[in-house]
């Protein structure tokens, strides 16, 4: 007993004077040797079936996780049940009214059909989805009353994923579990919750743009015979027909914006199940939380700079650096002098880099394409040039810079421009795009989850000084 105060006071007690931070403050140096000697020196033991380097490395390279709608290639990127993005464009079915349209694009409920069934859909299948998606599209009122009394300045991803969470209130495996139901039937529930959360994603999203941009005025409604994108577009107002056209668009570009939202969402629903937005969710929900509380969960993870929201950072960093060069967008020594800047003052080049990627993620490429396939429209268009040119001179500076395993442009690095030219400029709100897409994937992920029973997950964790053997 008196050898165990000896301790206490000795190495336990605070000395007395100090307030929390400061003592906290005095004991970082010493955890921080401890930490570094760790991971320099020990990163490749083996502990249980890990290697220390992946425990202290956000288990990087540790497959640990069972998904099974989309897998990433380090060289090729991204497949979707074994088809390219290309594979995708050309097989998965368009909007009913635009088919045969050769720059129309693939619908995002076509690809949630086929990420969660593993099966094309058929055109006249997609026709009827996307109309049960409409039917199912309204907000219940007590989140249109919550979300309108909310802050203006409240970032619009905190405001989606409260919205997203609140509708929990609407979960039908909430309410079926509390009965009690066997293990074996929950998948259905699941399910019926992940399409009505989808279902709710375009009004939700145009609520919210709308509140923070234009003073929660009415900007467009669901149509019953439109699809998902167009549903979003028109709830933003960016559509001729059914919304106030905002942004006075042309017929053909009000198009282009539809097109590019269902691009840009199929192409990001999925990107395989260790990124932080699809891991939360999953996670959450394999404590049985219903769908609406797993995805907020997702939507807080893509909430963060180095995941979803470098869409938004990219398009400052394009208007930032343009303006530092004078507008000289084709001036490369420019261009590597500004990147140098922000290289030097220890700052990340957006859009650039990826924890499993090694190469250009192709659904960069892919968002080029749309570009280039609108060369007219886009001639003029100084930001996507700027984007292209720096494709071609970042990956020198970084390699130079060395610290980056990929310093090629990633999946944030093109999106961004493109919006902003059909007049989305509100850069804050592209991350809510992308939250709206990222649950194609996780949810359809959800359903299987409960399919098979899963477990909740609980890896067990581990102290530094257990892994430096103390
Ligand atoms: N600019 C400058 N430095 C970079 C860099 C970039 N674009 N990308 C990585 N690095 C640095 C890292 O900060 C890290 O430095 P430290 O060793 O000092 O910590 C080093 O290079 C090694 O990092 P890495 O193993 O190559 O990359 P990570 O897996 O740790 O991180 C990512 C991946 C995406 C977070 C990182 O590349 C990054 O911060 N990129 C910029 C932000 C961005 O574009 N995010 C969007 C990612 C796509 C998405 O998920 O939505």
């Amino acid at each position: 007993m008196s050898h165990i105060k000896t301790i206490l006071t000795r190495r336990l007690y605070s000395t007395a004077q100090s307030d929390l931070k400061t003592t906290l403050k005095a004991v970082i140096p010493e955890r921080l040797q401890l930490y570094s000697h760790v991971k320099k020196d020990l990163s490749s033991h083996q502990i249980g079936t890990q290697t220390v380097g992946s425990v202290i490395g956000g288990m990087r390279g540790s497959r640990a996780l069972l998904w099974e709608s989309s897998s990433v290639d380090p060289n090729k990127g991204v497949t979707f049940h074994g088809l390219t993005i290309e594979e995708c464009q050309a097989a998965l079915p368009k909007s009913k009214h635009e088919s045969t349209d050769p720059k129309s694009e693939m619908l995002p409920e076509s690809m949630f059909w086929f990420l969660l069934t593993g099966k094309l859909p058929t055109q006249s299948q997609i026709n009827t989805f996307s109309s049960e998606l409409a039917h199912k599209g309204d907000l219940p009122e007590y989140v249109v009353k919550s979300l309108d009394n909310l802050p203006k300045t409240l970032h619009p991803m905190t405001q989606l994923s409260i919205g997203i969470s609140m509708m929990n209130n609407e979960s039908v495996f909430a309410k079926a579990y509390a009965k009690g139901i066997p293990k074996t039937d929950a998948w259905e529930y699941v399910l019926d919750d992940v399409i009505n959360l989808i279902a709710k994603l375009p009004a939700l999203v145009g609520k919210i743009y709308s509140n923070t941009y234009y003073s929660g005025k009415n900007l467009g409604t669901i149509n019953m015979d439109k699809d998902w994108s167009y549903n979003m577009a028109s709830s933003m107002g960016f559509t001729l027909d059914d919304s106030v056209n905002i942004k006075d668009l042309s017929k053909s570009q009000s198009n282009d914006f539809v097109n590019l939202v269902r691009l840009y969402c199929a192409l990001h629903g999925d990107h395989e199940g260790g990124n932080v937005s699809a891991h939360a969710t999953h996670l959450v929900g394999s404590s049985l939380s219903d769908p609406f509380l797993s995805y907020s969960a997702g939507v807080q993870g893509l909430a963060g700079p180095l995941h979803g929201l470098a869409a938004q950072e990219v398009v400052r960093f394009i208007l930032e650096m343009k303006n530092a060069i004078g507008g000289d967008i084709n001036h490369k020594v420019k261009i590597e002098e500004y990147l140098w800047s922000l290289l030097n003052s220890n700052r990340v080049i957006p859009g650039y880099g990826h924890g499993v990627l090694r190469k250009a993620d192709p659904r960069f490429t892919a968002m080029i394409r749309f570009g280039d396939n609108r060369a007219e429209e886009f001639s003029k268009d100084d930001n996507l040039q700027l984007v292209k040119n720096l494709s071609a001179i970042a990956p020198s500076v970084l390699t130079e810079h060395g610290k980056t395993k990929n310093p090629y442009p990633n999946v944030d690095s093109s999106s961004g421009v493109l919006f902003y030219h059909y007049g989305l400029q509100e850069t804050l709100f592209l991350t809510v795009i992308f939250g709206a897409s990222r649950a194609l994937g996780p949810l359809s992920q959800l359903v299987w989850d409960r399919v098979y029973g899963l477990p909740i997950e609980r890896p067990t964790s581990v102290s530094l000084k257990k892994l430096a053997g103390l």
